[in-house]
């Protein structure tokens, strides 16, 4: 059995209240809840956390490294300048799928740096809330390639 945790980070927690065009209708909730369900179609299981604070989510990030084997992150802005997030996922050396719901490389030029995407295995981008079951599809596989080595 995986453990796979799936981390938001800021402002996804006003996802369907706001710019359904950018970023869909559905809830954080609603994406959490369809993540544990195909989780555990897959015999993974999933763990969902969300923060606005940088802080907390390299807490998170941290003690992901005890008993997680991977993170779908979401990093939301601070994708586009968090070194300190980067680290977080480097230090703690867990493979990291990273996950956005819009395309944002074919947004403002400020959107198509990425600094998650120095230290994640991949990015999966512009597919809305399907990005995450995607990146648990990613994740899966990528550790059941390890596992086969
Ligand atoms: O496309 C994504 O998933 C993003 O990570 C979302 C971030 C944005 O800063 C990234 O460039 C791309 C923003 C999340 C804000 O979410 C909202 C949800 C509802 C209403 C307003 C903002």
């Amino acid at each position: 059995m995986s453990n796979i945790l799936v981390l938001n980070g800021p402002n996804l927690n006003l996802l369907g209240t706001r710019q359904p065009d950018v970023y869909g209708r559905e809830t954080l909730s609603m994406i959490e809840a369809d993540c544990i369900k195909y989780g555990g179609t897959r015999g993974a299981l999933i763990s969902c956390l969300q923060s606005n604070h940088e802080g907390a989510l390299i807490d998170a990030i941290h003690a992901a490294k005890s008993g997680q084997q991977g993170i779908v992150l979401n990093a939301g802005a601070y994708t586009h300048t968090s070194i300190a997030l980067m680290d977080a996922i480097a230090s703690v050396e867990l493979p990291c799928v990273e996950v956005h719901l819009s395309n944002i490389h074919a947004r403002e030029e400020f959107r198509h740096v990425s600094y998650i995407s120095k230290v994640a295995i991949g990015q999966i981008c512009g597919f809305g809330s399907r990005g995450y079951i995607m990146g648990i599809d990613a994740l899966l596989a990528h550790l059941d390639m390890c596992d086969d080595k």
